[in-house]
């Protein structure tokens, strides 16, 4: 279901002075998958399809069937919902966890090597955004459900070898043991930066995200991608195409644009500053 203006929070305030002072932003927490990378489809999808070819499973998953697997998190649960849903005796096996975590790790190993690759571009914007935090200041973290491997690996082949220091906490994977759509990861970033999330924005691309930083008290702006441009992003403040880039502005979807044609730290301090209070 598409989210309606109304939904998205409030944002035609233009931060007057009716507002009651609002604890500065102090850091940008990202998701990575579909956020900071479009990596679902052509990332994913096929080191999983590699995998299960390598360790001889018949299971292919495509384009379709991915986006309706992708309702959940986590790659070990993932196949273990493919499983429950087409293919039970797998699951009847005594040894069934443990072929999970094999199969878990060949995908990764397959989806490591496309990374290193090159083969999987930040989105638009994602770069820019991020240089000009770190120039104004702000403290950067991630909070995702993929592999820590996969976040680094990224990281390093899209912005150079020393991108993972840039970011203070990386939250990722079983480091938590509810993942989105529970809010555990969220609460695990905040607690490592010793911030309160009323200081933070979060950056998510799914539902699942939205509910997993709204969860936690963190106004989040929304970059849509074709699997999730479908899904429901009430309380998000505001839902955009992508970050936009000089030339390629972005599209807005719901909630205030302000007049802005791509997300730039004046334009996310005026989302962060007009947010509703989600901790009340
Ligand atoms: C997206 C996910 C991940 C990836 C697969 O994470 O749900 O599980 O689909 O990665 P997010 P793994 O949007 O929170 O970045 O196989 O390593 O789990
Ligand atoms: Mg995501």
């Amino acid at each position: 279901m598409k989210t309606q203006r109304s939904e998205v929070s409030d944002q035609s305030n233009d931060g007057g002075s009716g507002l009651e002072a609002k604890i500065k932003l102090r850091a940008l927490i990202f998701d990575v998958d579909g956020t900071l990378a479009d990596t679902e489809r052509d990332g994913h999808r096929p080191a999983f399809n590699a995998a299960f070819a390598e360790l001889g499973y018949a299971w292919q998953w495509d384009e379709t069937l991915y986006g309706e697997l992708l309702e959940v998190t986590g790659g070990k649960e993932r196949i273990r919902h493919f499983a429950e849903q087409y293919d039970i005796e797998f699951l009847a096996r005594p040894d069934a966890e443990q072929r999970i975590a094999d199969l878990h790790a060949a995908k990764t190993r397959h989806y490591l090597a496309m990374l290193e690759g090159g083969g999987i571009p930040l989105r638009p914007g994602v770069a820019r955004l991020l240089r000009q935090a770190r120039e104004e200041g702000l403290r950067l973290a991630i909070a995702t459900t993929t592999t820590p491997a996969n976040v680094t690996t990224l990281l390093k082949a899209s912005l150079g070898a020393d991108a993972v220091s840039w970011f203070d906490v990386i939250g990722a994977g079983d480091i938590v043991p509810a993942k989105k759509p529970a809010p555990d990861i969220y609460h695990w970033v905040l607690e490592q930066l010793q911030l309160p999330a009323a200081a933070c924005l979060a950056f998510e691309d799914s539902a699942n995200g939205v509910q997993a930083s709204l969860g936690a008290g963190i106004a989040t702006l929304v970059t849509e991608n074709a699997y999730t441009q479908t899904q429901d992003f009430a309380g998000a403040v505001a839902v955009i195409s992508d970050l936009g880039e000089p030339g390629a502005p972005f599209r807005l979807v719901a909630g205030a644009g302000h007049g802005r044609k791509q997300v730039d730290m004046g334009l996310l301090r005026l989302w962060h500053s007009t947010s509703p209070d989600l901790c009340s």
